[in-house]
């Protein structure tokens, strides 16, 4: 891997491949160093990235490793709100912008570090005042607005665990969450802006309580005005509640080993498993990854558009950027809203120099066309992020010209609620990327790439063969089903991401996607992912998904549903008339089948295509490829209420069928 001069590091790639160097001047300044890539003990790595971090005591033991359980940093005391806040007030940080909010209306609040922690110190007294005691799970069912994020410091500042649900989920969910976790105390707010329309969010809040009564007290933010029912004997304003407190509450000294936070992940399958996280570690993986991956710099403007609600959020949005002391743009409302401008909008108004989203986000920007990112001046952006799904190369190279100029280097960041942190990115600056590939995993990471008995091989299942401090604890109150959800396949000290895998000849991983989207045509796996990038590569082409159909003969074949560019839907689909769509073209089917059939091999080629208007997703924006399952199979549509847009499903059968 190394060279003789310890500088190419990456100079084996094959001649030939796509291959994006970074530009010479983002190298020169970069954070990361080739020798991160050689490092020899993790522990010890991790033992230095933690040192970064403010302790009030030292712990006297990095890793107690007991698989598949683990502790890090133990013995050490420490408060993720003092390093996110208190710990910067000392220097110029004071007045530096920490959070830059917009609301989807456009109105605006900057708020310094100083005023982060005046607010948060002051909430952590409502808390107490209202009786929440260290140990106590706090749910937090907020919009995108900033008292999320005070919300969340002010908890971990008193060691109450939170547990974040995202805002657009509905009473059901919400309150299953409430109830996994035991939790008594609700913060929630009147209503939020999304798409020009008034969210009435307490009233969905007001439904969940309807279902569960472990909810003694909430708390409502005042966000649109609305007027709400308040319950006298459990619902308080919280602008009356911060009213009545001085801003005194000092950050507890907390065990390494103490609940930051719960994370409920959206389960495929099963009910929602509380992912827990705990302090010391997960501080010091987001806030060295925030570091390196980010390549985040004191001057920096870096926004990431994912929601707090979400894993990406928190680690990046809140805990790995504040503890970092830089300035995050944090916006309230839909990516496209009041129109396609808005997203580069944003960018140019505040000078983003960091842009962190997500391919399916990508994917819609592709769709809307170039001439949106290109009638604004994005100069400031110099380094571009992915995460959440797979990105097609096709996606990565839009992004790279039409966002990035060809000069900004992209992080595709491989990583998972349960992982709490980035595992496989690049390091910019340092690694040559590839469009499709995360590169390798991070310093201090071992991933390998294994087939179902455990043995290394060129395409399988990626496996994390070191404990990391992000990693999830444990799920909450069931140590069984966290040994058996990750720590089974192979054997308890493997971890088990279910993504399958690909490793090339240069050490670089490709992630497939979950296993549950991998297909086996005649005995060959192919992954849905691959055959959906190869129809996403095809200029008609905007979305596509594609899932496995039963078969008599080859087990499984590939079925795909397609979105179509905006252009090639009104001229293929219109049928020569400008009423509604058919969604039917004889022709673009039997195109694309051959398409894929010579990009992929014939074993790829669909055995159906069938045109959709949208695909099914979930609210963070990933494809629900169970539903495509359900109707390819002509089965009973399966629960669609996690869905961001339930009443396509019933459309999709009605083309499909
Ligand atoms: C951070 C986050 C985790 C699952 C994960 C994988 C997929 C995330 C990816 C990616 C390919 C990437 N995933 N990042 N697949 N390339 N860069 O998204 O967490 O919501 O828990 O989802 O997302 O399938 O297993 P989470």
């Amino acid at each position: 891997m190394s060279s003789e001069d310890g500088e190419e590091v990456f100079d084996v790639l094959s001649e030939g491949e796509e291959v994006f160097a970074p530009p010479e001047s983002f190298k020169e300044q970069a954070n990361a160093g080739a020798e991160l890539y050689e490092i020899e003990n993790y522990q010890e790595y991790w033992a230095k990235e933690a040192e970064k971090l403010d302790w009030f005591e030292k712990w006297d033991q990095t890793l107690r490793w007991e698989p598949p359980f683990a502790q890090w940093f133990v013995g050490g005391k420490i408060n993720a709100s003092y390093n996110c806040l208190d710990r910067h007030l000392d220097s110029f940080r004071k007045n530096k912008a920490a959070l830059i909010w917009e609301g989807e209306p456009g109105d605006e609040r900057v708020l310094t570090y100083n005023d982060l922690h005046r607010k948060v110190c002051k909430f952590a007294t409502v808390l107490k005042n209202q009786g929440v005691q260290k140990g106590d799970i706090v749910t937090i069912y907020l919009p995108m607005i900033p008292e999320a994020v005070i919300a969340m410091l002010a908890c971990a500042r008193i060691g109450a665990p939170h547990s974040v649900v995202f805002a657009g989920f509905g009473p059901g969910s919400l309150a299953q969450r409430i109830e996994n976790a035991d939790s008594s105390f609700l913060i929630t707010a009147d209503g939020y802006y999304r798409r020009g329309r008034l969210i009435h969010h307490k009233n969905k809040s007001d439904q969940a309580l309807e279902q569960t009564d472990k909810v003694e007290q909430c708390v409502v933010v005042e966000r649109c005005g609305l007027d709400v029912t308040m319950n006298r004997d459990r619902d308080y304003w919280w602008k009356d509640l911060m009213s009545e407190v001085k801003c005194e509450t000092p950050a507890v000294k907390l065990d390494s080993e103490d609940l930051l936070f719960l994370m409920y992940t959206s389960g495929t399958t099963g009910k929602p498993k509380g992912v827990v996280h705990t302090i010391g570690g997960y501080m010091t993986h987001v806030t060295s990854t925030s570091k390196y991956v980010f390549d985040l710099k004191e001057d920096d403007t870096y926004w990431c558009s994912a929601d707090v609600g979400w894993i990406t959020g928190h680690s990046y949005i809140v805990y790995g950027i504040l503890s970092n002391g830089a300035t995050a743009v944090m916006y309230e409302g839909a990516p496209d809203y009041p129109d396609n401008n808005r997203t580069w909008e944003i960018i140019e108004k505040y000078g983003v120099n960091i842009f962190y989203t997500a391919p399916t986000a990508i994917r819609s920007f592709m769709k809307h066309g170039k001439k949106y990112p290109q009638s604004h001046n994005l100069n400031s952006l110099r380094l571009l992020g992915s995460v959440g799904e797979p990105i097609n190369p096709k996606v990565w190279k839009w992004y790279h010209k039409n966002v990035g100029n060809e000069n900004c280097p992209i992080v595709d960041t491989w990583w998972q609620t349960e992982t709490g942190g980035i595992m496989l990115s690049p390091l910019p600056g340092v690694i040559k990327t590839r469009p499709g590939s995360v590169t390798r995993p991070l310093p201090g990471i071992s991933a390998e790439v294994l087939d179902e008995e455990g043995e290394p091989a060129d395409s399988g299942y990626l496996a994390i063969t070191k404990p990391w401090p992000g990693m999830l604890r444990t799920v909450y109150q069931n140590d069984e089903r966290y040994k058996k959800t990750y720590w089974s396949k192979w054997d308890d000290e493997t971890y088990f991401p279910a993504d399958g895998a690909k490793i090339d000849e240069d050490g670089y991983f490709w992630i497939l996607g979950r296993i549950d989207d991998v297909i086996n045509v005649s005995g060959h796996r192919l992954s849905t992912m691959e055959i959906e990038s190869s129809l996403v590569s095809h200029s008609d082409v905007a979305e596509a998904a594609v899932v496995g159909g039963s078969d008599d003969l080859k087990g499984q074949v590939p079925v795909a549903y397609v979105m179509l560019q905006e252009e090639a839907e009104n001229d293929k689909l219109n049928n020569g008339e400008d009423e509604e769509l058919d969604f039917f073209n004889a022709d673009l089917e039997e195109e694309l089948k051959d398409y894929v059939a010579e990009d992929i091999g014939a074993i790829a080629r669909p055995r159906d295509v069938t045109f959709v208007p949208d695909l099914p997703k979930t609210r963070s924006g990933k494809i629900m490829r169970r539903l495509l399952q359900d109707i390819t199979e002509e089965e009973e549509l399966s629960d669609t209420t996690t869905l961001k847009n339930p009443e396509i499903a019933e459309k999709i059968q009605d083309i499909y069928c």
